[in-house]
C-alpha cells in the first residue's frame, strides 16, 4: 500500500470534493444514527474468534512482514482520519452482508443492491408524476424518464408507497457530500398513486468514480484496481405491511456494469432505456414487495 498522498495531482481542482471532505460528510451522517446490533455474546465469541483465525491464516499464508503490518496499522489510521470507513466498507463488504440478509428473509421480490455510503433519510417528497430537484446544468444531460408500479408480489398496486431516489450528478457528484450543491438536488421521496404507479424524470447518471485521492484510493491502487462503479440509481422503496427494499438500478452496456468496484450490480437489476423521439430515454421498472412476515 502507498502511503504517500502526491496532492500535485489535484492542482488546479480546488472546487472538487476531496476525498477527505466527502469521507467525513459520510462519516458524520453514519454517526449521527448511533446504531446498535442485538448479538449475544456468545454469537459474538463465536465471529471474533473466526474473524481473528482468518487474519491468522492470512498472514501466516502470505508470511506477512513487520513492514506490511506498520503499513497496515497506517492505513487503517488514515482511513479514520479521511472519514473513510463507511466508503471502504460499503464499497469491499456491504455486498456480501447484502446477499446475506436477502437469502435469510427468503425475499421473492424484486432483488436488493447496497445502500453504500451517501443515502440521506427524509428527501423531500415529490408527487407520483414529477420531475427530480435539479439545477439548469443538470438538465443539459440526456432526461431519462423512469416510469413504472409498486405491487405486492401477487401484482397488486401499492398506492402511498413510497420511492426514495438518489443519484449522482452527470459529474459523478452526490448533493450533500459534494461542496456547492444545493441540499436535495437528484434526492426525492416519490409517493405513488391509488394504482401505485411514478413516472419521475431525473437525468441520465454517468460513471461513478469513488474518490481516489485517499486512503480508499491508495488501497486500489495498490492492488492495480480501477476505482469505478458504473452508472446507477440508488432506490429504497417502502409501503406499510411491507418489506422495504434498498436497491440500485444500472444500464445495458454501460461502462464498468462488469467491472464495479463495489460488486453490487446483478443482472436483475439492469435497464434498457429507449430513446422516446423527444431527445429523451424512456425506460419502465417496477418493484414487488414482499409482505411483512416475522423474520
Ligand atoms: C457510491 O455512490 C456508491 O453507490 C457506493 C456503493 C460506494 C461509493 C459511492
Ligand atoms: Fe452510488
Amino acid at each position: 500500500m502507498t502511503q504517500t498522498l502526491d496532492n500535485t495531482q489535484n492542482a488546479g481542482q480546488a472546487v472538487d470534493p476531496t476525498a477527505h471532505d466527502s469521507g467525513n460528510k459520510a462519516t458524520d451522517k453514519f454517526k449521527a444514527e448511533r446504531v446498535t446490533a442485538d448479538t449475544s455474546q456468545e454469537r459474538a465469541s463465536a465471529i471474533y474468534k473466526d474473524l481473528l483465525a482468518a487474519i491468522a491464516k492470512v498472514a501466516h499464508d502470505h508470511q506477512v512482514t513487520y513492514d506490511e503490518y506498520r503499513v497496515l496499522k497506517q492505513w487503517m489510521i488514515d482511513v479514520g482520519e479521511y472519514g473513510e470507513w463507511p466508503l471502504w466498507l460499503d464499497v469491499f463488504v456491504e455486498h456480501e452482508i447484502e446477499e446475506i440478509h436477502y437469502n435469510r428473509l427468503n425475499y421473492t421480490g424484486t432483488k436488493g443492491s447496497i445502500e453504500g455510503p451517501y443515502y440521506v433519510e427524509n428527501a423531500p417528497e415529490l408527487p407520483a408524476v414529477c420531475e427530480m430537484p435539479m439545477r439548469d446544468q443538470d438538465r443539459e444531460a440526456t432526461s431519462l424518464i423512469f416510469k413504472g408500479q409498486v405491487t405486492d408480489i401477487d401484482g397488486n398496486g401499492l398506492g402511498g408507497a413510497k420511492v426514495e431516489l438518489w443519484h449522482a450528478d452527470e459529474e459523478g457528484y452526490y448533493s450533500q457530500f459534494a461542496p456547492g450543491i444545493p441540499e436535495w438536488n437528484l434526492r426525492g421521496t416519490i409517493v405513488t398513486d391509488e394504482e401505485g404507479r411514478y413516472e419521475i424524470t431525473t437525468l441520465q447518471p454517468a460513471p461513478y468514480q469513488i474518490p481516489a485521492d485517499g486512503p480508499t484510493g491508495w488501497f486500489i491502487d495498490s492492488y492495480g484496481g480501477h476505482p469505478w462503479r458504473p452508472a446507477h440509481l440508488h432506490l429504497r422503496v417502502t409501503h406499510p405491511g411491507h418489506r422495504s427494499i434498498t436497491t440500485q438500478l444500472y444500464f445495458r452496456g454501460g461502462e464498468w456494469v462488469e467491472t464495479d468496484v463495489a460488486t453490487a450490480v446483478k443482472p436483475e437489476l439492469i435497464l434498457d432505456p429507449q430513446p422516446d423521439g423527444n431527445g429523451n430515454n424512456v425506460v419502465e421498472y417496477g418493484f414487488a414487495l414482499d409482505a411483512d412476515k416475522e423474520n
